[in-house]
């Protein structure tokens, strides 16, 4: 009788295990017959019915059956969890053969793209590019370049004073001015960088902005040489058909100076709305050192001339990428930047 009941439970279990679809169900499967109260449990507990003389041989059998269900209950958890763990190696497989994904790659500000332009063509002709802070004393911003004290360009209005004889640089020629202490001639440099101006933000103002001045002083310099110079800048930055006019003007720290224009690119020189009708854009100012200039910095001003420029690179950026709104440039709008 007890026999019979064990075979069908083994039988019911091995079933059951047979069926099973995951972990879960083995331990209910488990509980339900080796637990505490579980089936095979119940048996043991019935053995105080049984003949003593048969005892040992239906215990024994008790705990084959045991053994049995238990062993493949073991197995099928085993073969389970291969699984599992089949499944999760599967899916958190890398294939590292396949290309990466795109990275986002950022992109150049329209000023940065004009003066790597900018500086590439001036170091093809041999120049150097320098640096120089942004606060300066009051005597490399405006004295040493020949803007005595009551000039108007040193009104408080254009000029951010810090405190005492410090301010915001206006122009980097400050930067030549240190170069030119230095005692070491000839000299051929430009000098790009950030400048300060008290200005009301609009469309073509902001109180920051960008320089590119440049100086060249050696012997028998003459104003040929700053011309056949910005010439040859104007056609590599514009293209070689670009023709430079150069109309009278006048700073402090040069003379003579002038304005330099460049033919319209857009019309070619005959005239359309981007050049106002007129076939000409200015570009930039320019002039001979003046020799007060020289002298201050120690120069010999009898044996040594020099040439100057200065230009803003935001012009160059705007005109360019025919932008007409300098604020975009300052924005950073990522919609704005990644058209360049
Ligand atoms: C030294 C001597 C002379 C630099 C020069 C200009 C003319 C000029 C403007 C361009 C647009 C300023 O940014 S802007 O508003 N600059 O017109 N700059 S000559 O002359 C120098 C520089 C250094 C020692």
């Amino acid at each position: 009788m007890i026999n019979e009941t064990l075979d069908e439970i083994r039988k019911k279990a091995l079933e059951a295990i047979g069926q099973a679809s995951d972990p879960d169900r083995l331990n209910d499967i488990r509980v339900s017959v080796l637990g505490k109260k579980g089936e095979l449990t119940g048996i043991l507990k019935s053995m105080k019915d049984v003949a003593p003389e048969d005892r040992p041989r239906i215990g024994q059998l008790v705990n084959d059956t045991r053994a049995e269900i238990e062993k493949v209950l073991d197995e099928q958890k085993q073969k389970f969890e291969a699984a599992i763990l089949d499944a999760k190696l599967k899916s958190e497989a890398i294939d590292v053969t396949l290309p990466s994904k795109p990275l986002p790659v950022g992109h150049k500000h329209p000023n940065t793209i004009a003066l790597e332009e900018v500086e590439r063509i001036f170091i093809g002709m041999g120049y150097e590019v320098v640096g120089g802070p942004e606060i300066e004393r009051d005597y490399y911003n405006f004295k040493a370049l020949n803007i005595p004290d009551d000039h108007p360009a040193r009104d408080e209005q254009d000029t951010f004073y810090i405190s005492g004889q410090f301010l915001l640089r206006t122009q980097t020629s400050s930067a030549q001015v240190h170069e030119m202490e230095k005692g070491k001639l000839p000299i051929k440099m430009i000098s790009p960088g950030r400048v300060f101006r008290a200005d009301e933000v609009d469309a073509t103002h902001s109180p920051s902005f960008h320089q590119v001045e440049g100086l060249v002083i050696d012997e028998n310099i003459t104003f040929a040489d700053l011309k056949g110079t910005l010439a040859e800048f104007s056609k590599k930055l514009f293209g070689e058909l670009t023709e430079t006019k150069f109309r009278p003007h006048h700073f402090p720290f040069t003379e003579p100076s002038a304005e330099m224009d460049v033919s319209c690119f857009k019309c070619g020189g005959k005239g359309c709305r981007f050049c106002k009708g007129s076939g000409w854009i200015e570009i930039l100012g320019c002039g001979m050192v003046h020799p007060n200039v020289l002298r201050m910095s120690g120069i010999d001003s009898k044996k040594y001339k020099g040439f100057a420029f200065g230009v803003g690179l935001e012009r160059i950026a705007l005109l360019k990428y025919e932008i007409d709104d300098m604020r975009l440039l300052y924005e950073n709008d990522i919609r704005f930047l990644e058209q360049f």
